[in-house]
C-alpha cells in the first residue's frame, strides 16, 4: 500500500487565470492575483494546482493558443511573477502543474511564421500544409483537403494565400496543428517540457493530447457535420501512432524525474479501453486522463448546444463502468466541470430551492470515488451558471462561431441562445466571487467578462465561517481523502444502479467500508440497503442526521451521507 502513488490521496483545484483574481485593475486575472489568494486554496485543503495557459498568446481561445511556450503573456505577469508563484505554492506545501498545449499553436508563433512563409522553408513540414482538393481551384467551396468539421464550427483548413495551400486546424483558423509526425517538432516540444520542470514545476495536463497522432492519409469522414461537413475524429482521435508518441515523451521528458510528479491527459472521445491502456502504470505514458463520456450523457440530438435532462441511471452506468474498467489497472481522474463545462450545480443539480444541498450532494457523490477529485475554481463555493441576456454578453470563441454559423443557416437565435446560455464554455468563466462587493473583490476596474450578480450572497467571505457551506463541506471531503486510505484507494462497488434518483456506493479495503448515499432529486426518497448501517456510523452529511430504520434511510432532497465501519 506504501507503494500507491501520492496522487491517490491528492486533490488538484483548477485555476482559469483569467477569471481567477485581478491585482492591477485591467479586468483581467493575472499571478500576482493568484498569489495573493493562495490562502484560499490552503484553507480549501488541495494538494496541486493546474494553471490554465499563462503563456504569451494573442488570446483568440483564451490562452489555448499560444505564440511563445517560454513567456508569460503579459496580460498575466512576467516570468519573475511565475517564479514567485511557484515558491509561494511549493512553501505551503502544494504542488503545480502546467497546462501543456501542443496539439496547435498560435498561428502567431514564430514556428507558424516560418512555417507558412513558403513552401521550402525548413519549418513547412511542423504543420499540415495541403493543396486543394483534386479538381478546385483555392478557395472554391469544397476545395478543402478533406471534409472534417472544426470543433469551433467550420471546415478544419484555412486557405493561406502566400502559398495558395491550406493548412489543418481542428479547432480556431488562429490555432494551427502541429505535425507529430516531423521528430523536429516532437523533440522541441520535450525540450519546452525540460526547461519548465527544470524551473521547478511538478507536471502537466495535456490538452487534447489524444488528437496530435493523424492518419497522414488524412480521409474524408462520414458527414454528419453542419453543412455537409464531415466527422474527422476517426482519424485523429486516439490515433495510429499515439502511445507511441507518449512513450517517447515519457522517456524523453521523465524518465529518471522525481516520482513527485503528475501527468494528465486531456482526452475527448477517449474510451475506457483506451484510457486503461494510457493510465497502466507498466506502459509509461500518463498517470490519468480526463474522459468525456460522463459529461456528454446530456448531449442531445443536435449536438452539446441541444442539452436534454440527464437520466441519473445513465451517469451511474458510465461511472460505474470507468471505475470498473480501471479498478486494477490504471487511474481515473473524477471531475464534473472545468472552463469548458457549464457550472455543475446549474447542469445536474439545482442552482434554485436547494442550491447549498443539490451542491454539496454532488460533490459528496464525486469526491468519494476511486480516483483523483478536480475542483474547478469556484465550484468550492457552488457557482452558478450566468445569466447572459444574450449572445453581446458571450466572449467565447466556441459560443460566438457557433451562433453566427447557425442563425447563418436559418436557426432560430432564441433557440440558438437557449443552448448557449444551458452550456456555453462562458458560464465557467465568469470572475470568481470573492465577497459581496461590487466586482466580488476579483477587480477594481471591469472585468473582461461580466461577474455573475448573485455574488452578492454567493462568495467566498459569506462562506468561511459557515460550517454548514459549500466551501467547508469540499473542505471536509478533502480531508476525508486525505486521511482516509479507504477512500484514497479503497475498491468500489456500485449500488442500487437501477434506481433513479439514488446514488450509492461502496468502498473497501481490508476491514474497512465506507457506504456514500446520495439523493440526486428534490424529492424525499427511501434508501434501502443491506448490511447493518446505522447513524452511529456516520462519518459526513450535507444535511441533518437522517433516520435510519432496519437498512432503511430516509432521503431528503439532495441529501448526502457517508457512513464507515472498520
Ligand atoms: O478542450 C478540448 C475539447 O475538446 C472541448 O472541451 C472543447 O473545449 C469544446 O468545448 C468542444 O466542444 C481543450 C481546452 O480545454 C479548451 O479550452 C480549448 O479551447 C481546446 O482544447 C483547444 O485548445
Amino acid at each position: 500500500l506504501d507503494a500507491a502513488p501520492w496522487w491517490t490521496s491528492a486533490v488538484v483545484y483548477q485555476v482559469y487565470p483569467r477569471s481567477f483574481a485581478d491585482s492591477d485593475g485591467d479586468g483581467v486575472g493575472d499571478l500576482p492575483g493568484l498569489i495573493d489568494r493562495l490562502d484560499h486554496l490552503e484553507r480549501l485543503g488541495v494538494d496541486v494546482i493546474w494553471l490554465s495557459p499563462v503563456y504569451a498568446s494573442p488570446h483568440a481561445d483564451n490562452g489555448y493558443d499560444i505564440s511563445d511556450y517560454r513567456a508569460i503573456d503579459p496580460a498575466f505577469g512576467t516570468l519573475a511573477d511565475f517564479d514567485r508563484l511557484l515558491a509561494e505554492v511549493h512553501g505551503r506545501g502544494m504542488k503545480l502543474i502546467m497546462d501543456l498545449v501542443v496539439n496547435h499553436t498560435s498561428d502567431e508563433h514564430p514556428w507558424f511564421v516560418e512555417s507558412r512563409s513558403s513552401k521550402d522553408n525548413p519549418k513547412r513540414d511542423w504543420y499540415w500544409w495541403r493543396p486543394p482538393r483534386e479538381g478546385f481551384a483555392a478557395g472554391e467551396p469544397g476545395a478543402e483537403p478533406t471534409n472534417w468539421e472544426s470543433f469551433f464550427s467550420g471546415p478544419t483548413w484555412t486557405l493561406d494565400e502566400t502559398t495558395g495551400e491550406y493548412y489543418l486546424h481542428l479547432f480556431a483558423p488562429k490555432q494551427p496543428d502541429l505535425n507529430w509526425e516531423n521528430p523536429e517538432v516532437r523533440h522541441a516540444v520535450y525540450e519546452m517540457m525540460r526547461w519548465w520542470l527544470d524551473r521547478g514545476v511538478d507536471g502537466f495536463r495535456m490538452d487534447v493530447i489524444n488528437l496530435i497522432s493523424k492518419d497522414p492519409a488524412l480521409p474524408d469522414g462520414a458527414t454528419t457535420g453542419t453543412g455537409g461537413l464531415g466527422d474527422g475524429f476517426p482519424h485523429y482521435g486516439t490515433g495510429p501512432r499515439i502511445h507511441e508518441f507518449l512513450q517517447e515523451m515519457h522517456r524523453e521528458v521523465f524518465e529518471g524525474r522525481s516520482d513527485q510528479l503528475l501527468t494528465v491527459g486531456e482526452m475527448p472521445g477517449v474510451t475506457w479501453e483506451d484510457a486503461r491502456l494510457f493510465t497502466d502504470p507498466a506502459r509509461r505514458e500518463l498517470d490519468m486522463v480526463f474522459q468525456f463520456e460522463h459529461v456528454s450523457l446530456d448531449h442531445g440530438p443536435g449536438g452539446k448546444f441541444d442539452p436534454e435532462p440527464l437520466d441519473l441511471r445513465d451517469l451511474k452506468a458510465s461511472l460505474g463502468r470507468w471505475q470498473t474498467a480501471l479498478g486494477d489497472v490504471g487511474w481515473n481522474s473524477l471531475y464534473w466541470s472545468n472552463h469548458d463545462q457549464p457550472r455543475v450545480v446549474s447542469r445536474f443539480g439545482d442552482d434554485g430551492e436547494f442550491w447549498r444541498e443539490s451542491a454539496t450532494a454532488l460533490a459528496t457523490v464525486l469526491h468519494l470515488h476511486r480516483g483523483t477529485p478536480y475542483v474547478y475554481q469556484g465550484e468550492e463555493l457552488g457557482m452558478t451558471n450566468a445569466p447572459f441576456a444574450d449572445v453581446h454578453d458571450m466572449r467565447d470563441v466556441e459560443s460566438l462561431n457557433h451562433y453566427r454559423e447557425t442563425v447563418a443557416a436559418g436557426a432560430d437565435p432564441e433557440a440558438v441562445l437557449r443552448g448557449l446560455r444551458a452550456m456555453g464554455r462562458d458560464n465557467a468563466r465568469t470572475p470568481v466571487q470573492w465577497d459581496a462587493t461590487p466586482n466580488a473583490g476579483f477587480t477594481t476596474g471591469r472585468p473582461w467578462l461580466p461577474v455573475n450578480p448573485n455574488h452578492t450572497w454567493l462568495n467566498a467571505q459569506a462562506q468561511y465561517d459557515d460550517p454548514k457551506s459549500v466551501f467547508n463541506h469540499y473542505r471536509r471531503l478533502i480531508e476525508l481523502r486525505h486521511a482516509l486510505p479507504v477512500i484514497a484507494r479503497g475498491d468500489f462497488r456500485m449500488l442500487l444502479a437501477d434506481e433513479p434518483y439514488l446514488y450509492a456506493y461502496e468502498r473497501a479495503l481490508g476491514d474497512d467500508r465506507v457506504l456514500v448515499v446520495a439523493n440526486l432529486s428534490g424529492t424525499p426518497q427511501t434508501a434501502t440497503l443491506d448490511g447493518e448501517w446505522s447513524t452511529t456510523d456516520l462519518l459526513l452529511s450535507n444535511t441533518d442526521e437522517p433516520s435510519v430504520v432496519n437498512g432503511r434511510i430516509a432521503m431528503e432532497p439532495w441529501s448526502a451521507h457517508v457512513f464507515m465501519r472498520s
